[in-house]
């Protein structure tokens, strides 16, 4: 498994090749189109980006980890019609596509079942990576701790640099590690005899840019937001690391806040 270059991606390498993405929002923009707004259509350009990165990855697999589409805007055009297309479009690109259900998605699978495999929202196990992924709203099902990293989205991190008008922000991975034991035990509420070491906690960035997403720099976040993996606090915050896009790690969270905050 390995972050995609350039991309709020990752790629699976065993037993078959996937690119996973989280947060595509789909149909962001479609409440301010109807409202006569002409915001180019975000869908056209997420499925650009997507038919590009499985075509440069060689992927043939696309694993959705949640929130596949935004709000459901008027009598549901999103689903009839704007999500079939594009999972459509999607499939002439790979061979499956897997979609993790997010708190955004509810229900879709009932309408979209027959252009996606859809996965139980508590998550996905990769057993030959030791990867999961979750959306990260719900508590994961307890096989995901046979994982070494457990990827989430949900989230939306990005880094507020400068303020005002010269202020940037950018989209981050955040990188956090903690005790697979202790995890175990907060989420079940239960020894967990014979579970041991670290497990590395991933929170991907959004695929949509054009999100504003969530300032790990303010980040007063809560319970609902940070969900159950972080609520258990068994990760810590100040020690994430933070990974631009490109890879280059940016540093600590708890460092960056103290430079930038
Ligand atoms: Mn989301």
């Amino acid at each position: 498994m390995r972050l995609v270059e350039g991309h709020p991606a990752l790629l699976v390498e065993k037993p078959y090749r996937a690119v996973a993405v989280a947060d595509l929002h789909i149909g962001f923009e479609e409440e301010l189109r109807q409202r006569g707004v002409r915001v180019p259509l975000q869908s056209t350009k997420i499925m650009r980006e997507l038919a590009q990165l499985v075509e440069n990855t060689d992927a043939d697999k696309l694993i959705v980890v949640g929130d596949l589409k935004h709000n459901v805007t008027g009598p549901s055009r999103l689903e009839s019609e704007i999500l079939p297309r594009f999972l459509k479009e999607l499939g002439k690109h790979v061979d499956e596509v897997v979609v993790l259900p997010g708190n955004h998605d509810g229900q879709i699978d009932k309408v979209l079942g027959e252009f996606a495999t859809f996965c139980p929202a508590r998550g996905l196990f990769v057993e030959d990576e030791k990867i999961a992924f979750t959306h990260g709203h719900v508590k994961p099902d307890k096989t995901l701790l046979k994982a070494s990293v457990i990827a989430t989205g949900h989230l939306h991190p990005v880094l507020r640099m400068g303020s005002g008008e010269a202020g940037a922000r950018i989209r981050v991975w955040l990188k956090l590690k903690g005790s697979k034991k202790q995890l175990c035990e907060a989420l079940y509420r239960e020894p967990c005899p014979g579970v041991k070491g670290d497990v590395t906690l991933l929170i991907m960035p959004s695929f949509n840019g054009m999100l504003q997403g969530r300032s790990i720099i303010d980040l007063s976040l809560s319970k609902l937001v940070r969900g159950p993996l972080l609520n258990t606090g068994v990760f810590d915050l100040d020690k994430a690391e933070v990974i631009a896009l490109d890879g280059s790690v940016l540093g600590s969270l708890g460092r960056l806040r103290e430079v930038l905050g």
